[in-house]
């Protein structure tokens, strides 16, 4: 088994919230005993997490409190469950970072670049495609990126995002939950509500080995006032297995679960190409044989939704021909003309 190099940030603050994840009340004075540091330190700490939008409630003589208890991540936990550690060399968790994909751009010279995973709580930079924003709430969902090295080029990763589309969506079926459809190029919705986005940048010299970075953001618990910000329906796993009545497991256990499912596809991508994802994304296809609309830049073009090609292009019948799409945005078109993101 290969020896993965597993990092828990351990900031002070993080490892206070570990203590009150539980929310149970805990004394400053046993807080100060676990953490090695005075009180008026604890409440300094405690100020932080208000800072990553965590309520904390104190009470005199008796102590302090989450609202709720918090399930936190564990970079030993997904460790415990994954069963392709072979394909990994590092697995860090952050409570809070810019971006997860920025931050392994900027590791692509790393020794261990290739096979490194990097997830956070919250992400106050998370970033979507073109500028947009992915919102990343604190221990809400999931954010990672993951880190690979081709030396097969970079057309090798053509229609890649499609592939990874497939796996997120096979590895929340495997949590029991149907009704997974797949939104080119590189959304994860469910009954027309997005739960999950892939961002892949590329990363340094595209003349030589190319360095490239997945990143997922996946939703498991979002409140409703974070999902506001939200400009498109949306939904998240723990609303999913309510109304499937399933029982989800702890967002560790999903993170191992998304890396056993991503981690095979990513390493093989440049041999295997996109031939073994084709079915499986059309199986999923969200408007299959409806009429929508591409857009990209100001231009927009609309036909009949085939699905896609062997390269990963989008087939639509446009005025009688088919015409395949590499760029820009799918957008479906409703009966009254208004247009759903
Ligand atoms: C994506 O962009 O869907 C790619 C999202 C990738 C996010 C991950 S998180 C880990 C890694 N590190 C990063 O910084 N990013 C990656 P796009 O297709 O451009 O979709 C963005 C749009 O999705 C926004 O304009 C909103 O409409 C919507 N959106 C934003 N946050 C969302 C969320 N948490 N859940 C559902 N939809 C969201």
């Amino acid at each position: 088994m290969n020896n993965v190099k597993k990092l828990t940030a351990s900031e002070t603050s993080y490892e206070l919230l570990r203590v009150l994840s539980d929310g149970e009340f805990h004394s400053g004075e046993s807080l100060g005993e676990s953490l090695g540091i005075t009180r008026a330190a604890i409440w300094k700490q405690l100020k932080k997490l208000e800072d990553w939008g965590l309520a904390v409630e104190s009470n005199r003589g008796v102590g302090y409190k989450l609202k709720s208890s918090i399930d936190l991540l564990s970079a030993d936990e997904v460790v415990r469950h994954l069963t392709t550690q072979d394909f990994l060399s590092t697995l860090e968790v952050f409570p809070s970072i810019d971006s997860t994909n920025k931050y392994l751009l900027e590791r692509v010279h790393n020794p261990d670049f290739s096979g490194s995973v990097v997830s956070a709580e919250m992400q106050t930079s998370g970033r979507g495609r073109r500028g947009r924003v992915w919102e990343s709430p604190f221990a809400s969902n999931l954010y990672l990126s993951i880190g690979w090295t081709t030396n097969e080029g970079i057309a090798s990763l053509e229609g890649l995002s499609l592939a990874i589309g497939v796996g997120i969506a096979e590895a929340v079926e495997s949590l029991g939950i149907a009704g997974n459809q797949l939104k080119w190029p590189n959304d994860i919705l469910n009954q027309n509500r997005k739960l999950a986005g892939v961002l892949i940048e590329i990363g340094g010299d595209l003349a030589g080995d190319c360095n490239f970075v997945v990143g997922i953001g996946l939703n498991v618990q979002m409140q409703q006032l974070d999902g506001e910000k939200i400009d498109q329906p949306w939904t998240d796993l723990s609303t999913l297995a309510k109304e499937q009545s399933i029982t989800l497991p702890g967002r560790n256990r999903v993170l191992s679960i998304l890396l056993n499912h991503l981690l095979p596809i990513i390493a093989n991508y440049s041999h295997t190409g996109l031939q073994p994802y084709i079915d499986r994304w059309q199986q999923r296809n969200w408007t299959a044989n409806q009429a929508v609309t591409i857009s990209g830049g100001a231009s927009s073009v609309s036909g009949v939704n085939l699905g896609i090609t062997e390269s990963g292009a989008l087939q639509l019948i446009v005025d009688g021909d088919v015409r395949n799409f590499n760029g820009g945005e799918l957008s479906l078109r409703v009966k009254d003309g208004s247009i759903i993101n």
